[in-house]
């Protein structure tokens, strides 16, 4: 293929504005205006008879796990649905009754699909039948199962290298899935297996493993009802993590306090009527935060040295408020730690930070008092050039007060995606590991590669530089969740074949490699019949328990394959019987997919009849308090350094993050109702002092101008909104925002872009 085939499409959505409503920011969340929201979306995506389908039976035991978030389930499940504003959307989104059919895209072009927005491209429906976008062309067509499997294989031989192909994974396929898509990377010949936890949770990743020796949480929802405080770091669960509230709710209900810590002052960390009770929809509803930390971006190390500071100052007085038995016979690096923090001053600490002086002394006062603690943090922390270091230190406030291993206590990083932690779990990891790929040996008597392959930003170079020829895509969009849209958008435009197996349209099927493939998928809410029955998958939730789940609907389309069908379709194709491994077996049995996991990870055994009901939970070392197997047999403290941010005259600290309306790049609706803005996706949030320091007015046009390496970025056309948010500090909603994260800027050791710590400027707009 030559290059005057390669395509040249903006990758940029348009940056038109659609009619913005303001109102106050709410003070709650959930409630009345919830179930309706809920509701009306599920009405007019799905229709009566598929919502009360799928509703009924949504996060149910064996019934379908809810697509939305990770957040698990309570084992008594309660009769008026176990679910959430945002999962029904989430269903509603998936369910729909509109259809992407072979006519559409015979009417649609890709350049014409390119200039909607992203909200209209995923509102077009689901995907119905396989489809090329053969080189030059401007329309997919149709092709067969038959045909396509074969053309990707032929696409992969060709490769003087398996490195030059990169399989991208998402959050949302089953475990069954992911196994056999990481399995068949691994046979092919390589690791490069990026996926969303790269933009995600890797700093947790990397944080939890180096000091507590497992890359996942610790805490439970049983650890919620028992803590006596619970800190909630960068994480807005009323949007994000919406039943979350009803955990927070119970700790307090049993006497516990939360502590909240964000720049943003988000409704459903300040009070929550929970739609589940009666008490929840006529009453005011629960506060939920005790004590908010309004914390300046990424100044989560500072605050807490400083909390951790002054803890010690109390304990040198008391000698009882850190858990020196704990210290001394669990964890390693407490005297170096204390050390290094006395190297800090505590003025500076607290400027930094920017948090009120009084609300700082209340969370120490608390904290000093209680040891049963737990800390829950998403994306708050994560995405930052220091996002390990953000987790290392509250891993340090934990240890420091023996609140690991124990009743009430842990570490909770919230997972995104539904099955971001089980797809892990299963393979899907471009590290290599000595271990793992013995197990893999053993189980399928084949070698895999033994170098480590690349992540997301890595994959993405590799493909912008030529290296890489071949993406595909298990699930997600890749395009817009990316940092730096522009140059992503020209590394797939690189391509010679994208492959993206999908459940509905978006941006990435339309700025791709010179051949472009869509396999339309079945979804978590549909029914998989295999020789009349039903076959089901499993996932694990954000605090590692592994259960079932079964679709229930008629498919989108009857030309639609199960993920699982569709990777060992590729698989078998490509090894046209050359191969120890039974992919036509493997791609219909998914008991027999099952057994395989369990021969080759830990903590499966029985795992089809474990799975059942409430499931299972994996092995977790941290829950136990058993840090053996880690360097020293103990915990480690760490010495972090505080962020650098040497920001020029002028300049802001933006974060990119989510409305009330959206999942990742999936646009639900135009409103943010619990920050008070409706019909708009395109606004900056700001200090009104700020706003009036640069001379901007309400609902003035401006440009985002992000400025790296000597290169400018720029997206163009937001509205300022003023708000209650640090000074110095503005947000903005991704993916609109992606255009200016640098992909050469991520954090050290998890290679996360640095989504919440964009430098931007503010200018004014050109546009009238
Ligand atoms: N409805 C819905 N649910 C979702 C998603 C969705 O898009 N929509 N996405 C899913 C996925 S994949 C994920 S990863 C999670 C994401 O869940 P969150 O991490 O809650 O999502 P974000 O909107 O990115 O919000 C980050 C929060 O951190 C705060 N924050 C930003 N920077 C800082 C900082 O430097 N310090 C502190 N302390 N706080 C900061 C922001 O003000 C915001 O409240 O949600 C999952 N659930
Ligand atoms: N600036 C900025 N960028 C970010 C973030 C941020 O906070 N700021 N957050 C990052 C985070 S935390 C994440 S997790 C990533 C998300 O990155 P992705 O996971 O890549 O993005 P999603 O928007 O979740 O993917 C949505 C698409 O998944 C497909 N899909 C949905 N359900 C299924 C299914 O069951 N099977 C298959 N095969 N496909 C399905 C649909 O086609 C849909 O269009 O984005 C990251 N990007
Ligand atoms: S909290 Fe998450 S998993 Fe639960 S219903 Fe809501 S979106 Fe779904
Ligand atoms: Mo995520």
């Amino acid at each position: 293929m030559g290059k005057k085939n390669k395509r040249n499409l903006s990758a940029v959505a348009p940056e038109k504005f659609t009619g913005i409503k303001l109102s106050e920011p709410k003070k709650y969340a959930a409630g009345m205006p919830a179930i309706k929201v809920a509701l009306n979306h599920a009405l007019k995506e799905m229709g009566l008879t598929r919502s009360i389908q799928t509703l009924s039976s949504l996060n149910q035991k064996n019934g379908i796990d809810c697509p939305g978030c990770a957040w698990p389930d309570p084992e008594n499940r309660s009769s008026l649905g176990e679910f959430c504003e945002n999962g029904v959307k989430a269903i509603a989104e998936e369910a729909t009754t509109k259809r992407v059919t072979a006519d559409f895209f015979a009417k649609h072009s890709i350049t014409e699909m390119a200039s909607w927005s992203d909200y209209e491209i995923g509102k077009s429906g689901r995907l119905t039948d396989p489809m090329i976008l053969k080189p030059g062309n401007d329309h997919y067509e149709p092709i067969s199962w038959e045909d396509a499997f074969p053309k990707i294989a032929d696409s992969l031989r060709k490769l003087d290298d398996p490195n030059e192909a990169v399989f991208y994974a998402s959050g949302r396929s089953s475990n069954e899935a992911a196994f056999l898509y990481g399995l068949f990377i691994r046979a092919f010949g390589t690791n490069n297996m990026p996926d969303c936890s790269n933009m995600c949770h890797e700093s947790s990743g990397v944080a939890l493993t180096e000091t507590l020796g497992i890359g996942k949480g610790s805490a439970t929802l049983v650890d919620f009802e028992e803590a006596e405080v619970i800190m909630v770091i960068g994480q807005n669960p009323g949007t994000n993590h919406p039943r979350m509230l009803s955990a927070l709710e119970k700790c307090k209900r049993n006497g516990g306090k939360i502590i909240a810590v964000n720049p943003l002052e988000e409704a459903g960390l300040m009070r929550f009527k929970n739609p589940q009770k009666i008490h929840g929809m006529v009453a005011s509803g629960t506060p939920i935060t005790d004590i908010f930390l309004q914390v300046k971006i990424n100044q989560d190390v500072a605050l807490l040295k400083l909390i951790i500071k002054k803890l010690a100052k109390l304990d040198a007085e008391s000698g009882d408020v850190f858990d020196h038995d704990f210290i001394e016979n669990k964890t390693q690096g407490f005297h170096g730690f204390l050390k290094d923090l006395a190297c800090y001053d505590e003025g500076e600490l607290l400027e930094l930070c920017g948090v009120d002086s009084d609300n700082l002394e209340k969370a120490v006062e608390l904290l000093a008092k209680k040891n049963k603690i737990i800390i829950c943090w998403a994306m708050g922390l994560t995405q930052h050039k220091n996002g390990v270091d953000n987790i290392k230190e509250c891993v340090n406030l934990l240890l420091s007060k023996g609140s690991i291993g124990k009743k009430g206590t842990g570490t909770c990083p919230v997972r995104g995606h539904s099955n971001v932690q089980g797809d892990r779990t299963v393979g899907i990891m471009h590290h290599i590991s000595e271990s793992l790929n013995k197990a893999f040996e053993g189980a399928f008597e084949f070698k895999p590669p033994d170098k480590d392959g690349l992540d997301t930003v890595h994959c993405i170079k590799a493909m912008h530089e030529g290296r890489a020829k071949v993406f595909m895509a298990l699930g997600g969009n890749f395009l817009s969740a990316s940092p730096d849209t522009v140059y992503t958008g020209e590394a797939l435009q690189n391509c010679e074949l994208t492959v993206s197996i999908s459940t509905k349209l978006n941006r990435t099927h339309l700025v791709t490699g010179q051949t472009s493939l869509i396999l339309p998928t079945l979804g978590r809410t549909e029914q998989d019949p295999f020789h009349g029955k039903n076959r089901y998958v499993t996932v694990e939730n954000s605090m590692g328990r592994v259960h079932q789940s079964h679709g229930n609907l008629q498919p989108a389309s009857g030309n639609l394959k199960s993920e699982p069908d569709i990777v060992t379709g590729i698989a078998a194709a490509y090894f046209k019987g050359n191969s120890n491994i039974d992919w036509q077996r493997l791609g219909s049995d998914y008991d027999f997919v099952r057994e395989k996991i369990s021969e080759v990870f830990t903590g499966f055994d029985n795992y089809s009849v474990r799975s059942k009901g409430g499931g299972f939970d994996l092995p977790n070392n941290s829950r136990s308090g058993d840090f053996s197997k880690l360097p020293g047999g103990r915990a480690s403290f760490s010495t972090c350094n505080l962020p650098n941010h040497n920001l020029t005259k002028g300049a802001f600290l933006l974060m990119t993050i989510r409305s009330h309306d959206q999942f990742n790049t999936t646009i639900y609706g135009l409103d943010d109702r619990y920050r008070g803005v409706y019909n708009e996706r395109r606004v900056v949030f700001m200090n009104p002092n700020d706003a009036k320091i640069h001379g901007f007015k309400k609902l003035d046009k401006v440009d985002l101008v992000s400025n790296y390496d000597g290169q400018e970025r720029r997206a163009k056309n937001f509205l300022v909104v003023p708000y209650k948010i640090p000074q110095g500090n503005l947000a903005a909603y991704f993916p609109e925002t992606n255009v200016l994260i640098p992909i050469n800027h991520f954090a050290d050791k998890s290679n996360t872009p640095i989504s919440k710590s964009v430098e931007v400027d503010v200018k004014r707009s050109n546009q009238r």
